[in-house]
């Protein structure tokens, strides 16, 4: 693997699946493959998990980190080409990017979806800009679309604990007061599809996500019936994509509840966090044993730590 932008840059699901399970048994496997090598975490956007997850993952393989908040620490960055740089803007990626890239071996990118143009976000030109001005391998830790090193771990937590070959999964729209964006449901939907389980997505209208998200999937616009029989229950909120980052529904009738959960086949619940309690879910399903959120969110350090192994394998190659 050269860097981890998306699903796209997987070439053996499968194999990569098991990687995972073997590091989750040994996490010190590859204690060694990192030595003298280091990584440079870049955020634009808060993060609890994936900042912590990232720097543990690479403790594990003996990989150093520094970590860069560029909304209090960095410059602001500039990503428009030719443009007059005359405003709050200090930096331009193009030195940026290249700075970065000479004095790491690895760069971990978090840049959220901005919500306001669409073309803009679904162009990825944060994470495109880095893979062209930063020599060195790039991971994404949730852009403008997707948000893989999340999906990942979630597909780890499956694997581990569904009870049937080809589980029935339901992502839910779930209600959340402010414009969130499409990417963790992105990235679930690919995932989830490319391990060849069956996705139900359920969401009012006016909520569909992107054709090639969404594949093959099942779109249930009654959150009831999809929910009948789920082995798994994903909830995540998402602004509109085709009325794009437009809150159109706070409908607390989708919040998920013990009720609904006793419509599936005992199916645990799931949600990437972070999570707001009795507006997403209710305490109820939380705090009960079919809630999986604590384990996906230890899985994270598993999913980045597979993705770097495989990046730092290669860069011995
Ligand atoms: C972000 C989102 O929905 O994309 C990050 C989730 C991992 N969530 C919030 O901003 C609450
Ligand atoms: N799930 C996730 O990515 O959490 P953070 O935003 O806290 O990193």
């Amino acid at each position: 693997m050269k860097s981890f932008l998306s699903i796209q840059d997987v070439s053996n699901l499968p194999a990569l699946l098991k990687d995972a399970l073997e590091i989750k048994k040994n996490p010190h496997l590859y204690a060694k493959l990192g030595q003298q090598k280091s990584m440079c975490l870049i955020f634009l956007n808060p993060s609890l998990r994936t900042r912590l997850s990232a720097q543990k993952a690479a403790f594990n393989l003996g990989l150093s980190t520094a970590v860069l908040d560029v909304g209090s620490q960095g410059w602001q960055l500039e990503f428009g080409d030719g443009i007059i740089m005359d405003s709050d803007k200090a930096e331009h990626i193009k030195e940026a990017a290249a700075v970065i890239g000479s004095y790491f071996d690895v760069v971990a990118i978090r840049a959220f979806a901005k919500l306001e143009d669409r073309n803009e976000d679904y162009s990825e030109q944060v994470m495109e800009s880095f893979k062209k001005y930063c020599p060195v391998p790039i991971i994404n830790m949730e852009s403008g679309t997707g948000h893989p090193l999340q999906a990942f771990a979630d597909l780890i937590t499956i694997e581990e604990n569904k009870m049937v070959a080809k589980p029935k999964v339901v992502l839910t729209w779930a209600p959340h007061p402010k414009p969130l964006p499409q990417a963790v449901a992105n990235s679930f939907c690919r995932w989830i599809q490319a391990a060849n389980f069956d996705l139900t997505i359920t969401h009012p209208k006016g909520y569909e996500l992107v054709d090639e998200a969404v594949g093959k999937a099942t779109v249930v616009y009654n959150q009831q019936n999809a929910l009948d029989g789920a082995d798994f229950v994903y909830a995540k909120n998402w602004s509109s994509y085709t009325n794009y980052g437009k809150v159109l529904s706070k409908d607390p009738d989708w919040m998920v509840t013990q009720e609904k959960m006793n419509l599936t086949n005992q199916g645990k619940f799931m949600h990437c966090l972070p999570v707001r309690r009795n507006v997403i879910v209710e305490d109820a399903v939380l705090d009960s044993d079919q809630s999986l959120v604590i384990p996906q969110a230890t899985n994270r350090v598993i999913s980045m730590q597979t993705v770097l192994k495989n990046i730092l394998e290669e860069m011995k190659k």
